[in-house]
């Protein structure tokens, strides 16, 4: 099931050809519910031969959702917010522990192994492309990182 290949559904395109993307390996960070900010990985495709410029993310489950990545300043890791994110034409961008991640921050309620978590991804053009991803609580997220690259 944590392999499946998900194909996002599109549910707006009011500027130019109908575009989707794909995603793969998705999931939500399960975290004790005492913290009220988490993270969101996955592996998102642009099948299309166009670019997909990522400037909006949205999800019920949480009051806002941010575009981060981590970044090494003299030998700190911070985490730096990114305003747009461009998916390039027939490429795959990565959001993995350590880089690129998706902020979920003021979580609508704790998020437990097996919940699932809607996230709306809206373009520059504002295309808008829904997926559903499971939480993965962060005591099986080696496992399942174990296994889903095999
Ligand atoms: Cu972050």
């Amino acid at each position: 099931m944590l392999k499946k290949i998900a194909t996002a559904l599109l549910l707006l395109a009011s500027v130019g050809p109908l575009v989707a993307l794909e995603f793969n390996e998705g999931f939500v960070r399960g975290l004790p519910p005492t913290q009220t900010t988490t993270a969101a990985f996955f592996t998102v495709t642009n099948p299309s031969d166009e670019v997909w410029s990522l400037t909006r993310v949205h999800s019920p489950a949480a009051g806002s959702v941010e575009i981060h990545e981590h970044i090494n300043r003299g030998g700190t890791m911070q985490m730096r917010q990114l305003m747009a994110l461009d998916i390039p034409a027939g490429e795959s961008v990565v959001f993995a522990p350590g880089g690129l991640h998706l902020m979920l921050i003021g979580l609508t309620k704790p998020l437990r192994e097996g919940d699932e978590v809607s996230l709306q991804f809206e373009s520059e053009k504002g295309a808008v492309v829904e997926i559903v991803f499971p939480v993965i609580s962060v005591v099986n997220e080696h496992r399942h990182h174990h296994h889903a690259h095999h």
